[in-house]
């Protein structure tokens, strides 16, 4: 199955975070790496009283079931010193998020996929747009025209992606 990660984060060299996640996914088990966007920096959505974020977006190729990848993508979190707790939509050194796993809806418990704020989220559309310009997400349309429809807001490309 194809899908899509955001990653963000915005405490404690978050730059530095972004790239050993993207190791640290690549190896997971079941997991192959096939794109990882440039780096963008952004202004926080949310409470305005924290540092700016880094954000990207890394494509995979899977064949673990969307639980088992959220697993995987929260011991990443965990590893990275991310504390669930506090204050709603806080500072965070990393923070990983399905974005869209193949053609599905999910709405569980743990996992809604798409994203449920993905719409909103230009930090998220945009490297998004940089790795698969023709990407669907189920149940928005043509990620083109969510781009198109979304506010836009203090995104500066920060970082080409190195090769690799
Ligand atoms: N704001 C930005 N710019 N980038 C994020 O990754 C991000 N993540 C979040 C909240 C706190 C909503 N704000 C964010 O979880």
């Amino acid at each position: 199955m194809r899908a899509y990660i955001g990653l963000g984060g915005n405490l404690d060299q978050p730059q530095q975070h972004l790239l050993e996640a993207r190791h640290e996914i690549a190896s997971l088990h079941g997991v192959e790496a096939l794109a990882f966007s440039p780096l963008y920096r952004s202004a926080p959505m949310g409470p305005k009283d924290q540092p700016d974020y880094i954000n990207a977006v890394m494509a995979i190729e899977t064949r673990l079931p969307p639980l088992e990848l959220l697993d995987g993508l929260q011991a990443i979190e965990t590893h990275h010193g991310r504390v669930r707790q506090g204050e709603r939509w806080g500072p965070r050194t990393l923070d990983l998020d399905l974005l869209v796993y193949g053609d599905q809806e999910i709405q569980s418990e743990r996992l809604t996929v798409p994203h449920p704020g993905i719409a909103l989220r230009r930090f998220v559309l945009l490297p998004l747009y940089d790795i698969e310009p023709h990407l669907k997400i189920p149940g928005l349309g043509s990620l083109e025209s969510v781009l198109a429809a979304c506010p836009s807001d203090g995104l500066a490309l920060i970082l080409e992606a190195e090769g690799g």
